[in-house]
């Protein structure tokens, strides 16, 4: 919208403005922090080009004011898409709307934005802490993908992306999977950096309902968690080795030499349909310490005994492949 005049972008506020009210309760409060609103920018810093976004921190309690330099502009809390824009404040910056602050009485993170000018970047943050300026702020998380409706062939590796934002930093990031809602989340990492990617080798799990789920803190230990909005399907492989998968959860194992001795306890996650492959005896182990796939070979307890396996409850003894032995 550089291309507009100044008339037409006086219009376009007037215009918006005349169809809806502006909102916002005005603050009296003598401002702990200001914006200048100028083409194209919300300037807190003094440098309105080198900084694209600028960020304003204050207490809780504490107000922010929009001072008017030139233009004809707006300040909305939230973005486009975000279903509370401008539900909080949302008003003029022109020549006949010199200044609004705005007091914030809750913790968090208040993105906001020019209306006619956002997608040109016309955007800036009001980060708010709690008094004495300890970090509350959990960090904000977005699954990306697998984010639902995905068709992911087991056994290929997939992308899991996700976006994590924090205040003051995001410090860690753990990723988990289920195969069926309220089965347990089973871990895929744990402590990776914000990258916002991790490579997941797909289990040879067939479902139509698995998710995945990011887990992000920061040093104040903050958690802030997202999963994927909807289930995505595991495919299984045509032709695969074996059909059903058991995961081996919280296994420790040390190497000796080419034995390998597996301390802890071993929990097996066992998919639908264990039961019509009992049979065969033989499922796959991946161990979430080494991230390498084993086949083991599936004693399961008797009919009537230690009850049936079912997904998400610890079978054994399971003996792996190899003579490793596993148990209790
Ligand atoms: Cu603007």
């Amino acid at each position: 919208m550089h291309s507009m005049s100044d008339a037409d972008m006086a219009r376009w506020v007037e215009d918006w403005y005349a169809a809806h009210p502006a909102r916002g309760q005005r603050s009296a409060d003598v401002a702990a922090d200001t914006f200048l609103v100028s083409n194209y920018h919300f300037d807190s810093d003094g440098d309105p080009s080198g900084t694209p976004v600028d960020t304003v921190r204050i207490d809780v309690g504490q107000t922010v004011m929009w001072k008017w330099v030139q233009g004809n502009h707006t300040t909305t809390n939230g973005t486009f898409g975000d279903p509370s824009l401008g539900l909080l404040w949302d008003q003029p910056m022109d020549a006949a709307h010199l200044e609004f602050s705005f007091r914030f009485d809750s913790t968090g993170v208040y993105n906001f934005i020019c209306r006619p000018h956002a997608f040109q970047g016309m955007t800036g943050v009001v980060v708010v802490s709690g008094a004495g300026g300890v970090d509350v702020n959990p960090p904000q998380v977005t699954v990306y993908t697998p984010n639902g409706f995905d068709q992911l062939p087991a056994q290929q590796p997939t992308d899991i992306s996700w976006l994590a934002i924090d205040d003051v930093g995001v410090t860690s990031v753990d990723l988990f999977y289920r195969d069926a809602d309220g089965a347990p989340w089973v871990t895929l990492a744990r402590d990776l950096p914000n990258s916002g990617h991790f490579t997941w080798n797909v289990p040879n799990v067939p479902t139509t309902q698995a998710r995945v789920r990011v887990v992000a803190r920061d040093a104040a230990g903050n958690v802030g968690a997202d999963s994927s909005d909807d289930v995505f399907e595991i495919q299984r492989v045509a032709g695969g080795r074996v059909a059903t998968t058991a995961r081996l959860r919280a296994a420790r194992h040390t190497a000796l030499g080419r034995r390998h001795v597996l301390r802890q306890r071993c929990v097996l996650h066992l998919p639908r349909g264990l039961q019509a492959r009992r049979r065969a005896g033989r499922v796959e182990g991946h161990d979430d310490e080494s991230g390498r796939t084993r086949s083991a070979v599936l004693r399961l307890p008797r009919r009537g005994r230690a009850g049936r396996p079912q997904l998400g409850r610890p079978v054994h003894p399971l003996s792996l492949a190899g003579g490793m032995a596993l148990g209790p």
